[in-house]
């Protein structure tokens, strides 16, 4: 299977490649932002706009979930917030006239970056059966359409329904209403696809899928590991985070297999000392560890731990936690003590040395906090992984205490909201129960689909319809041959959007794109203007409200699309839920979800006090782990780690600079060196030469997997990289044709973007 660069990729052509920087931020981080908003949105919106992100009578950061400080800049958001922002406060336009120039067939080979650039969706539009072409449809129409559809299959199972991490909490929750309502969890979300490993072994462990600290935490912890995660570009208001960490003597360790600008030196732009000075050092070590080493390292560290004890009884574990709050201890005490330290090195690549210098900072710490992102989550082994970073925080109490903690920081900004909201295709009987009581019917009880297997469902015909309330699920998810083929085989595809994306141009038999407002943008009902409410990593709930005319007058909301599409579905049908109310008034959606919800008591009235308020978190707030065994589960492990073939490298799917998830800003990654360009492969210098190749060869990656099928993305040219031998990385969303669809974490079904095993071979002819 191959897939062939756009034809109009304007980066080859001009791609330039110059030496990574080494600071984030600072003043070239505020000339991109405003340059971006500039060109997307003009000078007077981009101020107006910029100034309310994440402001208390203003609206969320669409991009990530870090969470806003209680003392807030007069410009709280980032270089890459900004980006998001302007990206979609664009002034550009898709019209019904766009659509009647270009036919599916012409869409097709255009890059997601042009994709993108085309701007806001302005129209509901409907591609017949057949037809070459989308054309303009009435809301009631297409609503009737997916009625019409959803009425015509054998089984609710027979329809999926996807979302992202962007919906609010109103949305989602009256979504999964629909769906439920309709009689399937077929809700495959983002999080299958990003921190369902966290989720998986955190609700194992502690009882509760969420992390457990607070920014105040992490301002206080005197050690924070941030562990395969890159917050320069990903989650840049972090780093203002870690610096306040640090101005109150915190010590930082980077473990990660590349060298990230933003975790080796930060400027921040918000001071003085940023714009003109050095900038703050983040990292005071960096680990440069193998990729999949890192159930290696929270081994060694254990076992090192486990040792200190025995050196200094009473002193280095914090026996009176394990022994009133924990289970499991002994046996897991068992095999750390076994842990090889032949297996760890193999495994990190890292030297006796390194880990045991590491190892004194973590000793020396009373309060640790973890971090991590998908450098964790996204390996065959990430649960246990993840079980073992709760391992190593559990043996000194670093839980449910001041500055200590775990802390996944999630992606999307309302990702974790979603979750809450009952996105998921596994829920609990007792959030069926209370759903099914408060509208008196009865939830479909057997699980759903997660996102793999809708895509496997959908390639062997036992999906036929598939909604997307929000994201790009065909450039998201993995294998994107076969899920470019399962989109196809449906009867009828639907995405609720604000942008033109890849999604849109694969379709079902027939095809919807329904345009929703976003989040910048005034959302006028008949009780008047409304607000929506968002989760951030950290549990915390605010509102968020937009203040922009909307793209286009045409546009619905996403709460309004929902129950429209509920209302023409459902029909007089059990639930009775009065939908109409609903996409009136969110308070009304807002009361019910207080009634169903643990820690949404008063929902309407919190939510409006400044700053919202925070979920409960039995284990950070009263150190109560509702577990299996009603005490914080220590785990026992064997170590694994991926073992590469002779010959071949393994492959880590990431981010650059310039996107947002397979929205792509720009062709820069500025921080790496890579200038106008994507389709590029970071390999060490070494690894280059035994192949008899050097910085700037063209070649192939060719993904080899059990199955036998050959996967190969095209032309990518190299990149020689500090990054450890045998291991290399290149950018999603290009490389997802790459990722085989079976190739998942163990328990939490996650796509391992972040070890493919390839062999490169060079292009003939250049
Ligand atoms: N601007 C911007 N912000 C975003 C996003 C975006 O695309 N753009 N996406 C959002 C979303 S949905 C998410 S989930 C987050 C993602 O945030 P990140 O997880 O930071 O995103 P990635 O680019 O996937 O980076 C993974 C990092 O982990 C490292 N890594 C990879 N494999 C390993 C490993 O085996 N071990 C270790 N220790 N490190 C490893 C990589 O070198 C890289 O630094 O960001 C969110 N925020
Ligand atoms: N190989 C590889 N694959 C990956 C990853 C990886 O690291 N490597 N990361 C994975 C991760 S962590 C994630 S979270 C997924 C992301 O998967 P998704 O969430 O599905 O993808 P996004 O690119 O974030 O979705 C962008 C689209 O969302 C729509 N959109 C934006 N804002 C709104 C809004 O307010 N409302 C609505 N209705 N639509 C909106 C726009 O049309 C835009 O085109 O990808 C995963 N895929
Ligand atoms: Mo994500």
């Amino acid at each position: 299977m191959t897939r062939k660069p756009p034809a109009e990729d304007p980066g080859d052509a001009r791609l330039r490649v110059g030496p990574p920087k080494e600071y984030a931020a600072g003043v070239p981080a505020v000339t991109s932002s405003l340059r971006h908003a500039g060109e997307q949105m003009g000078v007077r919106r981009s101020l107006l706009t910029l100034l309310r992100v994440n402001q208390k009578e203003g609206f969320d950061c669409p991009g990530c979930a870090w969470p806003e400080p209680d003392h807030r800049h007069r410009a709280e958001f980032c270089e890459n917030g900004a980006k998001a922002v302007a990206e979609e406060a664009t002034v550009r336009r898709v019209t019904p006239d766009f659509f009647a120039e270009h036919t599916l067939e012409d869409l097709l080979p255009r890059s997601d970056y042009w994709l993108g650039q085309q701007g806001r969706l302005t129209h509901p539009m409907y591609r017949p059966a057949g037809a070459d072409r989308y054309r303009p449809i009435s809301w009631d129409d297409a609503f009737a359409l997916i009625a019409r559809e959803l009425a015509a299959l054998d089984h609710p199972d027979q329809a999926a329904f996807y979302t992202s991490g962007r919906a609010s909490n109103e949305a989602a929750f009256l979504y999964q209403l629909f769906v439920r309502g309709f009689g399937t969890n077929n809700l495959p979300d983002c999080s299958n696809m990003c921190h369902e490993s966290s989720g998986s072994a955190l609700v194992e462990t502690i009882g509760i899928g969420k992390g457990s600290v607070s920014l105040e935490d992490l301002h206080e912890a005197d050690l924070i590991l941030v562990v395969g995660q890159n917050p320069g570009t990903n989650h840049p208001r972090m780093l203002s985070a870690l610096e306040e960490a640090k101005r109150r003597g915190a010590r930082v360790i980077a473990v990660n297999p590349l060298p990230e600008a933003g975790l080796l030196r930060f400027k921040n732009p918000q001071k003085p000392s940023g714009v003109i000075g050095g900038g703050t050092q983040l990292a005071d070590r960096f680990l440069q560890i193998r990729l999949g080493g890192d159930q290696a390292l929270f081994q060694a560290f254990n076992r090192l731990l486990l040792e200190a004890e025995d050196d200094d009884p009473g002193i280095v574990l914090d026996t009176s936690f394990i022994t009133a709050h924990t289970h499991g201890f002994e046996e897991f005490a068992e095999q750390a003590r076994k842990t090889s330290w032949a297996d760890v090195l193999e495994a990190t690549g890292l030297s006796e040395t390194e880990i045991r210098d590491a190892f004194r900072d973590v000793l020396a710490a009373e309060k640790t906090v973890v971090c991590w992102a998908m450098g964790l989550t996204q390996h065959r082994h990430s649960v246990p992984t993840i079980r073992d970073v709760v391992n190593f925080l559990l043996l000194r109490g670093n839980i449910g205490r001041p500055g200590a903690g775990l802390c996944p920081v999630r992606g999307h900004s309302n990702v974790q909201g979603d979750r809450t909201m009952g996105i998921y295709e596994k829920p609990s009987e007792d959030f069926l129960d209370a759903l099914g009581a408060e509208f008196g019917f009865a939830p479909p009880r057997h699980h759903g689909h997660d996102a793999v297997e809708t895509i496997r469902a959908m390639r062997d015909g036992d999906v036929k319809v598939f909604v997307g309330l929000g994201g790009n699920f065909v450039a998201a998810a993995p294998d994107t041959e076969v899920t470019e083929q399962a989109l196809r085989n449906c009867r009828l595809t639907v995405q609720i959007s604000t942008k033109l994306n890849r999604s849109h141009v694969v379709t079902g038999e027939e095809a919807l794109i329904l345009p929703c407002l976003g989040r910048t943008e005034a959302d006028l009902r008949p009780s008047g203007p409304q607000s929506v409410t968002v989760e951030d990593s950290m549990g915390m709930v605010h509102l968020s409200r937009g203040r922009l005319a909307p793209a286009s007058g045409h546009l619905l909301s996403e709460v309004a699309i929902i129950c429209g599409m509920a209302r023409a579905a459902l029909g007089a049908r059990e639930p009775r839920v009065p939908w109409d109310d609903f996409a009136a008034d969110y308070d009304r959606v807002r009361d019910r979800i207080a009634r169903v919800i643990p820690g949404f008591e008063g929902f309407n009235d919190r939510v409006r006090r400044p700053g919202g308020f925070a979920l409960p978190h039995p284990p950070r707030d009263e150190r109560r782990f509702t577990t299996a065994t009603g005490r914080a589960n220590f785990t026992a492990n064997p170590v694994e780690f991926p073992r590469v073939p002779e010959g071949r490298l393994l492959l880590q799917t990431l981010r650059s600079h310039d996107q947002y998830n397979t929205t792509i800003y720009g062709l820069d990654d500025r921080y790496r060196g890579i200038h106008q360009g994507r389709r590029v492969l970071f390999v060490h210098r070494d690894d280059l030469a035994a192949r008899g190749l050097a910085d700037g060869d063209l070649v192939d990656i060719v993904s080899e997997y059990e199955d036998g099928v050959e996967r190969r993305a095209p032309r990518f040219r190299t990149v020689a990289f500090p990054t450890p031998r045998g291991c290399c990385a290149a950018y999603f969303p290009e490389t997802n044709v790459l990722v085989p669809l079976d190739s998942t974490a163990e328990t939490s079904n996650t796509p391992t973007s972040k070890s493919i095993v390839v062999r490169l071979e060079p292009c003939a002819g250049v």
